[in-house]
This record gives structure tokens, C-alpha cells and sequence, in this order.
């Protein structure tokens, strides 16, 4: 009798932990922890399982562990990992709506994007993620990009002439460093470092955290504020594992995304003004630009890329948004 009943108890209590087991979803990021995009991901995780009463919980892979963001973006879609965190601008070839928020000076401010991106248009670029595989859990920060340097300060066009840059992984971004006369190469985040180090560019573009997370700042000191671009990050979620959630788990889902957006957005602008500061103590020069001269030189990129009609009609949605 005693051993039944502690058979019973045994097989009930392995029944009760396989029930309630947790699925631990997997998310990468290329950013070091602590990074605010590597925070958002994990705050919303744990509202995810404080929500589903411990049912799932997300596990975080940041500083590249994974991989470098294309590759990572091939695991998500496939479904090798569940959830990530990417800035846009690598989508800008797969998904075509992508290419609105990634033009140069697109947006007048970061007010203006927040605007955008939590209002229609935001919903249409979502939506545009689904026929890749992907749901859009939420967009993140990620303030302006500004090109940097290790030779002089840019303050004109004319001084950025020439010279060789790194750029994200997009022709958007090809083809804006190219209308200022600059020559730009895409490559991976993580070789950006040793690239800048050995010479085989002169610079890059980032915001920044990134300059300074990544220690660009040590390699290529000149930091001019062009602020090319105000391109948020994307964090997707694999379709099919999303689907698979009940209604009422995507809910949850949903909800923890919107909820971890108010917290990276506060921990992104402390965050920039900390990174700022640590560069400018370690001795890069930051400086304004005439920026009115990097906005008319920006024709030709709209001209070759905003050729349909949903990515025209898209532009002028966005320039409406007040
Ligand atoms: C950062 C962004 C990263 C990565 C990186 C890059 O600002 O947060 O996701 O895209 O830029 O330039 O590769």
C-alpha cells in the first residue's frame, strides 16, 4: 500500500513537472549584456513567464554567440532559434518596406520616428514581415547614426570624400555613403573592430552605444554628428513558433513586447548619454556637421530605391506623420 501510494505520488509529481516544464525559448543579439536592446529582450522575458505562470522563458545570446546578424536572421526564419533581435537595415533586401525607415533623414527626430513606427505605418511594416517567416514582436531604439572615423573631423560634405567606410549590411547604406562621395564596404559588426585597427577602413557608422560598446572609439576617434539615419531595431519572432502559441499566449506575447518597449526606450536614452560621456573622457572628438549639405546630397538615394508605389505612398505617410 505505502509503495502504491508513493508510485502514484512519484508518477503524478513526473506528470505535474512535464506539464508545467518551461519551453525556453532561444533569442540572440550581438550586443554585449547590458546592452538596452539585450535588457529589452530579457525584460520582456520575464514578464513572458511571470505571465504564462512559468510555461515559457526566453534565454538571451548576446555579444554575437550565435552568430553574426545574417546568420542569426537564416536561424530565426528557420526556425533554429525563436526570437532575435537585428537592427532593419539587413532586411532592407528581403523585406522591401524596410527600406522606408532606413532612408537617410527620413525622420525629423526620434520623436517623429516613435510616431511612425507606433502608429500605421509602423503596423504596415509589420505586416510585411509575416510572407519572411517572421513576426514583428516590437520595435526598439536605436538613435541616430553618425559616421566615425580615425583620420580628421567631417564637418562638410567635401571632407567626407573619398574616404572608406564601413557600412551595415545594406545597398540603402551603400548607396548613401556613395551620393557623399565616400566609398562604403558592408561587413559584419564583429570585424569592424580589426578592420578599423589594420587600416582596411577608415571608418564607420553607428550610434553611440555602439561606438562605444564595440570600442570603436579606440581605433577611429573622430565622431562627426551627421545623424544619417534614425533607424529603430527590429525584434522578430519565428512564424511558425509564434502560431503555434494559443491566442491567448500570443496575447501575452504581444503585450510583453509592447510592455518592453517603454523599458528599452528609458534604459536606450540613458544609455547614450553614459556611452557620449565614456567616449569623450577616453579622448574622441565629437563634432557637428553642416547637415543641410548631407540632406541635399541624399536625392539619388530616394530616386533609385522609392521607385513603387507602396514605397512611395509609404514615404509620404511617414512625412505626414506630425
Ligand atoms: C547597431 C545595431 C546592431 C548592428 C550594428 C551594425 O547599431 O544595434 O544590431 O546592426 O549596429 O552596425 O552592424
Amino acid at each position: 500500500m505505502t509503495k502504491l501510494w508513493t508510485g502514484v505520488a512519484l508518477v503524478s509529481m513526473l506528470f505535474a513537472s512535464a506539464v508545467s516544464a518551461e519551453t525556453v525559448l532561444k533569442s540572440s543579439d550581438t550586443h554585449p549584456d547590458g546592452y538596452p536592446t539585450v535588457e529589452g529582450v530579457k525584460y520582456f522575458g520575464e514578464l513572458v513567464k511571470e505571465r504564462t505562470q512559468g510555461r515559457y522563458a526566453v534565454e538571451v545570446y548576446h555579444s554575437a554567440q550565435l552568430g553574426e546578424e545574417k546568420d542569426t536572421i537564416e536561424q530565426v526564419r528557420s526556425g533554429v532559434i525563436e526570437l532575435n533581435r537585428v537592427s532593419m537595415a539587413p532586411f532592407n533586401g528581403t523585406v522591401k518596406e524596410t527600406i522606408v525607415p532606413a532612408l537617410p533623414y527620413i525622420f525629423r527626430s526620434e520623436d517623429h520616428m516613435h510616431k511612425v513606427m507606433d502608429g500605421a505605418v509602423g503596423d504596415q511594416i509589420k505586416a510585411a514581415f509575416e510572407p519572411a517567416g517572421l513576426v514583428v514582436l516590437a520595435f526598439y531604439d536605436a538613435g541616430a547614426r553618425s559616421f566615425y572615423n580615425s583620420k580628421k573631423p567631417i564637418k562638410t560634405v567635401d571632407d567626407i570624400k573619398g574616404m572608406k567606410f564601413r557600412v551595415i549590411q545594406s545597398d540603402i547604406f551603400v548607396d548613401m555613403t556613395a551620393a557623399l562621395g565616400a566609398n562604403a564596404t558592408p561587413m559584419p559588426y564583429g570585424e569592424v573592430y580589426s578592420s578599423l585597427e589594420t587600416g582596411v577602413i577608415e571608418g564607420a557608422e553607428n550610434n553611440f552605444p555602439s561606438y562605444e560598446t564595440a570600442k570603436h572609439f579606440e581605433v577611429a576617434k573622430y565622431y562627426s554628428m551627421d545623424e544619417h539615419t534614425i533607424l529603430p531595431e527590429v525584434f522578430v519572432m519565428n512564424k511558425a513558433a509564434f502560431d503555434k502559441l494559443t491566442p491567448e499566449d500570443q496575447e501575452i506575447f504581444k503585450q510583453a513586447a509592447k510592455d518592453s518597449v517603454a523599458k528599452q526606450r528609458e534604459l536606450w536614452a540613458a544609455k547614450t548619454a553614459e556611452s557620449r560621456a565614456l567616449v569623450e573622457k577616453a579622448g574622441a572628438q565629437i563634432n557637428e556637421v553642416e547637415k543641410q549639405g548631407f540632406i541635399d546630397a541624399m536625392k539619388p538615394v530616394y530616386d533609385k530605391h522609392i521607385t513603387d508605389e507602396v514605397l512611395k505612398k509609404l514615404v509620404s505617410d511617414v512625412q505626414a506623420v506630425q
